[in-house]
């Protein structure tokens, strides 16, 4: 694979800047929809970065090209920081999933260029390892118990350490997290988003059997996960907690919806069941007080939704004093230049809990030729400059972008709810 890797420029004590000269906007559907951003600077170094929003993309598309590019030409490649700072603060309209996710895709692109142009790796820029692999947890599901834990157990046989668990919840006709393909899980389904339907009490009765079989079969070696995908009130997510809190979880997500971080007060105040949030986090201003009461365990924030590895790195230092561990999102939906970000970030930081890993298509990967692997429960980093990762740009030109949205989720009676 081409990195176009360049050896480190230096002239004494004279920094040289890389100029950046071009700045493109890719659309791809391998399978799903990708938005990736190409900054090519003019001594010929390239970065990429992840500006995916599922179900959202053309808006960070026009974000990109309308209005962050025309800025970008002429800027000096290496001024990460500044650049981040020119396009958060420069906006005047902070924050928010789109002008997030624009700002991650420049900001790791131009680690990626910064890592080729001193010929390092981009962790090694954040100041090398703290850990030799990445634990990750992959996510078993099936259409009943019995077919959850068949898949947890081939997660097991494949090595895996960590194990999510979702099944389907009895009478209602989909489930969050149930897949019908046995081994992608991909919510983006529809030209129009489908309508699913959502009954809190089958769940709450569903999930600790589950559970509870789950540590019977697979045993107390194993990592349990859950995620609830913010469907419960705060005093429901608090029975559950306290239902499962014998088997031990490593966590439970996404408990309630995160508007408003007071709700994890009132789970806290009932259980000790581990609690995990942030998948759908911006910036540092969604969690600040979630991780400064301590009222969670696990932040969730990504390198692709929460402004690049710039802004999510000071969300882990933050995290770090206040005992708070990471556990990025790592669904599908972000695309392998997320992933190689995410695990750079990972083996850099001192308080890494855990990565959430779903694989990807062969078509997706062959788009995204990457340099990560899984081996026995951990996803490794290579020593390839930059992020270890790369667009084929002609390959991602045969699979044009299609429409797809998330589903919305009803109550029996017809009131929208949390999907
Ligand atoms: O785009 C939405 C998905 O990434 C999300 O529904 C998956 O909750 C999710 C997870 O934890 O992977
Ligand atoms: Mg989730």
């Amino acid at each position: 694979m081409d990195m176009s890797t360049k050896p480190a420029v230096s002239r004494g004590d004279v920094a040289i800047p890389q100029k950046i000269v071009d700045a493109r906007v890719i659309v791809t559907c391998p399978g799903r929809n990708f938005v990736t951003l190409k900054i090519v600077t003019d001594q010929g170094v390239h970065g990429v970065g992840d500006a995916t929003l599922n179900g959202r993309e053309l808006a960070v598309v026009s974000y990109l090209r309308d209005h962050v590019i025309p800025c970008l030409i002429g800027r000096d490649a290496h001024r990460i920081e500044d650049i981040w700072q020119y396009l958060y603060r420069g906006a005047y309209w902070r924050g928010g999933p789109v002008g997030m996710s624009a700002i991650a895709a420049v900001d790791m692109a131009l680690w990626d260029i910064k890592g080729k142009v001193a010929g390092l790796p981009v962790y090694q820029l954040m100041g090398g390892r703290c850990r030799d692999g990445v634990m990750v947890y992959g996510h078993a599901n099936g259409e009943s118990i019995d077919a959850t834990l068949a898949a947890a157990k081939e997660y097991a046989a494949l090595g895996y350490k960590a194990i999510r668990l979702q099944c389907a919840v009895p009478g209602l006709p989909s489930t969050y997290g149930v897949s019908k393909d046995k081994l992608f899980y991909e919510p983006a389904d529809a030209d129009l988003p489908t309508e699913n339907l959502w009954s809190t009490e089958a769940y709450m009765r569903v999930v600790p059997e589950l559970f509870a079989r789950a540590r019977a079969e697979l045993g107390d070696d194993v990592h349990l996960l859950h995620d609830v995908h913010h469907r419960l009130t705060p005093i429901e997510a608090a029975r559950l907690g306290k239902d499962l809190e014998a088997y031990r979880l490593f966590w439970l997500e996404d408990a309630v919806v995160a508007e408003n971080q007071e709700n994890f007060r009132l789970i806290r105040q009932h259980t000790t069941i581990p609690l995990a949030v942030g998948e759908i986090f911006s910036s540092i201003w969604d969690c600040k007080d979630l991780i400064q009461n301590q009222l969670i365990d696990y932040i969730r924030a990504t390198v692709v939704h929460a402004g690049g590895l710039t802004h999510l790195r000071k969300i882990a230092a933050f995290a770090d004093i206040h005992n708070v561990r990471t556990g990025c999102h790592g669904a599908t939906d972000l695309s392998p230049v997320s992933m190689a970000a995410a695990l750079n970030f990972d083996v850099s930081i001192p308080n890494f809990g855990i990565q959430e890993y779903m694989r990807h298509t062969d078509a997706t990967d062959a788009v995204f030729p990457h340099a990560y692997r899984f081996e026995d429960g951990y996803l490794h980093v290579n020593e390839t400059p930059g992020l270890g990762v790369d667009i084929d740009e002609d390959l991602a030109g045969e699979f044009p972008y299609r429409r797809a949205y998330l589903p919305v989720n009803r109550l029996r009676d017809g009131t929208m709810y949390h999907w």
